[in-house]
C-alpha cells in the first residue's frame, strides 16, 4: 500500500517535471523564434525570404522522410470499387499491363468481341445448363432448319454456335448454342461459362429439380445481374401433377437463391428430342428408326418476347458491364501469370548474385546477404511486384526477422548443399567455400519463395508474418531450390538470367 503510494507520488513528480521542461523548452523556443524574426525583419528582404524558403524546404523534407519511414503505401488500388467497371477503367488498366509487359491478348479480345457486337446491335440469348438438358434440342425446336448437333450421349456440343432465329423491327436475334457444363472436360464449361457473361439473356436449360450444382449456377448467373429465363426441359416425361409440383419447386429455389424472378420467367417446354421406335414391316422384319417427338415450346417464345419487349438498352447495358468484368478477371489472371514469371526471375538473379557475392568474399557470412544490398533490393522488388510499397522499415524489420532464423536452418542447407554437390565431381571436396556458397544461396532462394507466398497470400508485407512463413517452410524450400542453386555456384556463367 505504502509502496504503492509512493509510486504515485513519484510518477506525479515525474509528469510535473516534464511539463515544467516542456513549458520552458517552449519559451525557449519561442524567445529564440521572435529574436531570429525580428532581425530578419530588420534586415534586407532577400535573407528573410532566402531563411523563409530554407526553412520550409527542411520541414517538407523531414516530413516526406517520416512519411517514407513510417506511412505505408500501396502502388496500385485494383481495389474494388463501389461503382462497376466502365470501358475507361478497363482500357486504361490494360493499358498500363500491357506497357509493364503483361500478355492483354485475351482481355483484349473479349472487348474487340464486345465491339463487334456492339455494332451489329444484335441480341444473344445463351442456352445455358448441365450436359444433355436438350440445349441443342431447344435450338432445333425453334429453328427447325438449323443444323444443330443432338445426341444422346452428354458432351454433344463443343463449341459456340449462334444460330439467327428471327430479325425483330431491324433487330437480328441469335440463339447461342454452347457446350453442356458439368461434363468430363473442364475446358468446355470454361468456354460455356464466358460465353453466357457474353450474352444478353441467358435460357437456365434444366431437365428437373435443381442439383448442387445447378442451384449454384443460377446463383452466379443471378449475381452477374443476367436476365435469365429458367427452363425445365424435357416435360414430357412428368405428368401434369409432377410438373405442377416440379415447377413450384423452382420457383422455391429461385426463391432462396435471391433472385428476382416473375412467375412467367420458369417454364416447363419440351423440345421433343429423338426417339427410337422399333417398326414392324409388313413381311414381320423389325427396324428401329429414330422418331422426332412432338414439341411444346410455346410458354418459352412468350417468356422470351416477355424479355424481349423491354428494348434492347437494359440487356446491352447489363451485358456491356458483365464483359468488362469478364476482361477484367481475364486480365488479373494474365497478370498474376507474368507476376509468377516475374518473381521468379527476380528471386533467381538475386539468389545468383547472393551465390556469387559469397564465392567472391574471403569469410562470407549470411548476414551480409541477406541483411545486406542483395537482400533489401529483392524485398523491394518484389514487393512493387504485388503492388505493395512497405516502409523502409518493414523491409529492414522483415529481413532482421528472418536472419534470427537463419541460424537454426544453415546446418540443414549445408548438409543439402554438400550433397548435391557432391553431383558435380571434384566441386565439394576442392573448395569448402563453395559449399558454403550454396548454402547461402538456398537459404537466399527459401526467402524469396517464402516473401512470395505470403505477398500472394495477403498482398502486403508484414514483417513478422512473412518472416514465420519464411522460418516455416525453409526445410522445404531449401529441398526444392538445390539442384538450381548448385549449378548457380559451379557454373555462374551459365546459369545467368
Ligand atoms: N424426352 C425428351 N428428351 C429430350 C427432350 N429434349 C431433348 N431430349 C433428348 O435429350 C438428349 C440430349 O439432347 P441435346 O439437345 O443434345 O442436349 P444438350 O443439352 O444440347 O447436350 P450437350 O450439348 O451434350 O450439353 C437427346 O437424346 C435428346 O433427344 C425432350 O423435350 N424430351
Ligand atoms: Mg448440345
Amino acid at each position: 500500500m505504502k509502496l504503492d503510494k509512493v509510486l504515485r507520488l513519484v510518477i506525479g513528480l515525474l509528469v510535473l517535471l516534464v511539463f515544467i521542461i516542456a513549458i520552458a523548452a517552449m519559451l525557449f523556443v519561442t524567445e529564440s523564434a521572435l529574436n531570429v524574426w525580428d532581425r530578419l525583419l530588420d534586415g534586407p528582404r532577400v535573407i528573410l525570404w532566402g531563411y523563409v524558403t530554407i526553412m520550409s524546404g527542411l520541414v517538407i523534407a523531414a516530413i516526406w522522410l517520416v512519411m517514407r519511414l513510417v506511412v505505408k503505401r500501396k502502388i496500385k488500388t485494383s481495389s474494388k470499387r463501389d461503382r462497376p467497371l466502365d470501358k475507361q477503367d478497363i482500357e486504361s488498366r490494360l493499358r498500363d499491363a500491357e506497357n509493364s509487359g503483361v500478355k492483354v491478348v485475351a482481355a483484349q479480345a473479349e472487348l474487340k468481341e464486345l465491339a463487334e457486337r456492339q455494332q451489329s446491335g444484335s441480341i444473344h440469348l445463351c442456352f445455358f445448363g448441365e450436359i444433355s438438358t436438350g440445349k441443342s434440342s431447344l435450338i432445333k425446336a425453334l429453328i427447325p432448319d438449323a443444323d444443330v448437333a443432338i445426341n444422346p450421349v452428354g458432351g454433344s456440343t463443343i463449341d459456340i454456335r449462334h444460330y439467327r432465329w428471327r430479325f425483330d423491327s431491324g433487330t437480328e436475334i441469335l440463339l447461342t448454342d454452347v457446350p453442356g457444363t458439368g461434363g468430363l472436360e473442364g475446358e468446355l464449361d470454361e468456354i460455356a461459362v464466358d460465353e453466357a457473361r457474353r450474352a444478353q439473356l441467358v435460357l437456365f436449360v434444366c431437365d428437373g429439380d435443381l442439383t448442387r450444382n445447378e442451384s449454384r449456377a443460377v446463383r452466379w448467373l443471378l449475381a452477374l445481374e443476367k436476365p435469365l429465363i429458367l427452363v425445365m426441359n424435357k416435360s414430357d416425361r412428368y405428368n401434369a401433377s409432377e410438373q405442377a409440383v416440379l415447377m413450384a419447386r423452382l420457383l422455391d429455389r429461385i426463391e432462396d437463391l435471391g433472385g428476382e424472378f416473375a412467375r412467367d420467367q420458369v417454364v416447363a417446354v419440351s423440345a421433343g428430342g429423338e426417339t427410337e421406335v422399333i417398326e414392324r414391316r409388313a413381311d414381320g422384319a423389325e427396324t428401329t428408326v429414330r422418331r422426332q417427338r412432338p414439341a411444346d415450346i410455346g410458354v418459352l417464345v412468350v417468356a422470351i418476347n416477355r424479355l424481349l419487349e423491354g428494348g434492347s438498352v437494359n440487356l446491352d447495358l447489363k451485358r456491356d458491364r458483365a464483359v468488362f468484368r469478364l476482361a477484367a478477371e481475364k486480365l488479373a489472371e494474365a497478370e498474376g501469370e507474368y507476376r509468377t514469371v516475374r518473381a521468379e526471375q527476380i528471386i533467381r538473379s538475386a539468389t545468383r548474385r547472393a551465390v556469387v557475392g559469397a564465392l567472391a568474399a574471403v569469410s562470407p557470412g549470411t548476414d551480409v546477404i541477406i541483411q545486406g544490398y542483395i537482400g533489401t533490393l529483392m524485398t523491394r522488388e518484389l514487393c512493387t511486384l504485388f503492388g505493395a510499397a512497405p516502409r523502409d522499415l518493414d523491409i529492414e524489420e522483415f529481413l532482421n526477422l528472418s536472419q534470427s532464423r537463419v541460424g537454426k536452418a544453415l546446418p540443414l542447407s549445408l548438409a543439402v548443399a554438400g550433397n548435391a554437390l557432391k553431383a558435380f565431381p571434384g566441386v565439394g571436396t576442392v573448395a569448402g567455400g563453395v559449399v558454403h556458397a550454396v548454402a547461402y544461396g538456398l537459404i537466399f532462394d527459401a526467402l524469396g519463395r517464402s516473401l512470395l507466398l505470403t505477398l500472394r497470400e495477403h498482398g502486403e508485407l508484414n514483417p513478422a508474418t512473412a518472416a514465420q512463413a519464411f522460418e516455416e517452410g525453409i526445410s522445404e524450400h531449401i529441398e526444392a531450390g538445390v539442384r538450381q542453386v548448385a549449378r548457380m555456384a559451379v557454373d555462374p556463367e551459365k546459369e545467368s538470367d
